[in-house]
């Protein structure tokens, strides 16, 4: 028997204020954890959902270096536009706090040095790089070298983002500080560790036997984490930008970001109800963490050990981590700006929030990771909510104008269809209920779609637009019906489509209904005069989608320059000076150029080498226009053996660069110079 509770917790991932949030973060953490915190909401429970900034760690530094800005103006812009941008698609967290906040400060201190005081840490001394030029540690990220693996001469410390390996600053080839560009040195450092193996035990009971009925995704990667072997992790970091350690002699040392960060839950909840108590500490709260899967281990495994630790808290009931979402096949990424940005969205598609919240739920990654194509996007909105949600109510409400003038007609003489369709609409509430509860959002918003087909069949069956001339007194029992289930639409698509919801609530001119009155057919009464109906949703053309590909496009375009840009050709092998010597290089002039009939590529040039006038056959035309080339000074390389190309006799060959796009660059003298000037 599941277990009752007198109130929930609803706590979502703390986006880092070091950017924009995008559909991936939405449909892994957000547009779920919203679901789940309206209908509980709607249900009348006492429930309150935290959310806020996360706003410490290495990344943001990094950022506020890069900008040559202070973390905190990178947090403070970033905090408003990811707070903004929650409100403006229908987050309805309780509070959107941040971890720069005093209160936070406060909180995460205090349960690091109660922790301290127990001896719950270990304390250790280890050898770390640091920047003598900066006088600073250098956490990982901040330690740049060649990637031991696939030759990267950008890899970090931890991570080579061109072959994705995961590293140690050990292993780099050649490593230098990313912050002075120094070749660091290693120094002794001091730090705090939680002794995560001394909790598998405790980990082992409460999720391995006690939460067999977790998401798979989650249960098993919390099984190979303890399958692993736990091991200790620090809780500290040399950085002046966090949580200063509360201990003497800890100066220049912060509480590691995912120390700090879920404490973040608490001290939200704290900002938000001097009653945070009961939602913490009672055992009649069930928390639920709303998270994607990379933060799987921190929210089971390393919060629930801290709060272990610290006692007196209670633990997560579950944590229903989602997988990743792609864009158009390729994985979302910040640093290469592969996303579709929230707050674009919201500017770009104005009036439209639901149709995302809607799209990102049908395709949410609950058990795998997804894909988000924008052809997708615009066929659920033409085929779904505008065929299905949007049709249905605009017909009910219309035909009600048309008919009765917007009043609503009084139901009559029931027959068994009607009575069959009374009773599927009603049984939707007990599917809907059991899907959100065991967070299968996409399966739940299937089924509150439910509720507007069996809407639009009705109509399709009864055809009210043809019977009215024959049977008025049947088109009013049948109207109202729509009527009903036009209000039961409203009330089951409001967690998913809460703008939507409104609105047709707006149109029936009604009030919200509670949870419980779903399935009922008595809510819009007899007599009860509708509003003015309007289009729940339009059309999206080609053109729209077109425009959203482009800008795809273009991003693509510039990752692919900025890549081949940072490719350099390896060099070649070694070779003597006798055989450089062989080359014999000259400053040439081109006299004339000409396309060579039937090819794309080749230039006929006629060039002054000094030594004499001859044709040189050349694959440059799709860089240089003939015009552009004539007059140029270039370096020919003159005694290589003449070769005939298209029936021209070439005798030698124009030397070249190719850049990291692809585009041959002249070589050219720097100041002019006499043809036939030997290169060496
Ligand atoms: N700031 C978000 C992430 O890993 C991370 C979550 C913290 S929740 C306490 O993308
Ligand atoms: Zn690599």
């Amino acid at each position: 028997m599941a277990k009752e509770f007198k109130r929930y917790l609803v706590t979502s991932a703390l986006p880092y204020a070091n950017g924009p949030v995008h559909i991936g973060h939405l449909a892994g953490v957000y547009i779920p954890s919203d679901i789940y915190t309206r209908y509980l909401r709607l249900k009348g429970c006492d429930v309150i959902s935290v959310c806020g900034s996360d706003e410490h760690g290495v990344p943001i530094t990094i950022k506020a270096r890069k900008e040559g800005v202070s973390p905190q103006q990178i947090v403070d812009r970033y905090h408003e536009l990811i707070k903004k941008s929650f409100e403006g698609l229908g987050m309805s967290f309780d509070i959107y706090s941040r971890t720069s906040s005093a209160t936070h400060a406060e909180t995460a201190s205090a349960f690091f040095r109660k922790l301290y005081d127990e001896g719950k840490f270990i304390e250790k001394n280890s050898m770390q790089y640091y920047d003598e030029e900066a006088q600073t540690f250098l956490a990982d990220r901040y330690i740049v070298g060649t990637c031991p693996k696939c030759g990267n001469d950008r890899a970090y410390g931890d991570q080579c983002e061109k072959c994705g390996s995961t590293l140690s600053p050990d292993e780099l080839i050649d490593p230098h500080s990313a912050v002075s560009g120094s070749v660091p040195v290693k120094r002794e450092t001091k730090h705090w560790y939680l002794p995560l193996d001394q909790y598998e035990g405790f980990l082992r009971e409460w999720i391995l036997e006690g939460h067999k009925e977790w998401k798979s995704n989650v249960y098993g990667q919390c099984k190979s984490w303890l399958d692993g072997g736990l091991q200790p992790r620090a809780v500290s970091r040399d950085l002046d930008w966090g949580i200063p350690v509360p201990v003497e002699g800890a100066e220049g040392k912060v509480l590691y970001v995912w120390f700090d960060a879920p404490i973040g839950y608490i001290s939200a909840t704290k900002d938000l109800t001097p009653d945070w108590e009961k939602y913490w500490k009672s055992e009649d709260t069930k928390m639920v963490h709303f998270i994607g899967k990379d933060n799987i281990v921190f929210h089971c495994i390393v919060f629930p050990s801290m709060l272990k630790a610290h006692g007196g808290y209670i633990l997560p009931e579950n944590v229903p981590a989602n997988e990743f979402l792609n864009l158009e096949g390729d994985k979302i990424s910040t640093s290469r700006n592969w996303a579709v940005w929230l707050h674009e969205y919201l500017e770009e598609f104005p009036g439209k929030e639901d149709v995302l919240r809607y799209v990102l739920c049908a395709n949410a990654p609950e058990t795998k990771d997804n894909d988000f194509t924008w052809k997708d996007f615009q066929a659920r909105n033409n085929n779904e909510l505008v065929a299905i949600l949007g049709n249905f109510v605009n017909r009910a409400l219309v035909l009600t104008q048309k008919y009765f003038g917007g009043e609503t007609p009084a139901c009559g003489e029931l027959t068994d269809y009607d009575r069959e369709t009374i009773a599927e609409v009603a049984a939707v509430k007990a599917s809907l209920e059991a899907n959100i509860e065991n967070y299968r959002f996409r399966e739940a918003l299937k089924e509150a779609m439910n509720i507007a087909r069996i809407g639009n069949k009705y109509l399709a069956d009864t055809e009210p637009w043809k019977v009215i001339k024959s049977d008025p007194e049947r088109v009013k029992t049948i109207l109202n019906i729509a009527l009903q289930i036009t209000a039961n639409t409203a009330i089951a698509i409001e967690p998913f489509m809460p703008f939507s919801a409104a609105k047709i609530l707006k149109m029936l001119a009604t009030e919200k209904f509670g949870w419980e009155r779903l399935g009922a057919m008595d809510l819009i009464s007899a007599g009860h005069r509708i509003g003015e109906p309007s289009l729940l949703f339009e059309k999206i053309e080609d053109d729209v989608i077109q425009r959203q590909l482009d800008k795809l496009a273009a991003t693509k375009a510039a990752n692919q320059a900025a890549e081949a840009a940072q490719y350099v050709e390896p060099q070649k092998d070694t070779i003597q000076f006798d055989d450089f010597q062989k080359m014999d290089i000259r400053v040439s002039t081109i006299l004339a150029a000409e396309k060579v009939a039937k090819t794309k590529k080749l230039l006929k040039l006629t060039v002054d080498t000094g030594i004499d006038k001859r044709e040189i056959v050349s694959g440059i035309a799709e860089y240089f226009t003939p015009e552009e080339l004539v007059g140029k000074q270039v370096l020919v390389l003159v005694n290589l053996a003449p070769r005939e190309l298209k029936g021209i006799l070439s005798k030698g060959m124009i030397l070249m660069a190719e850049d990291a796009s692809g585009k041959l660059r002249l070589l050219q003298p720097g100041d002019p110079t006499n043809n036939g000037a030997v290169v060496g």
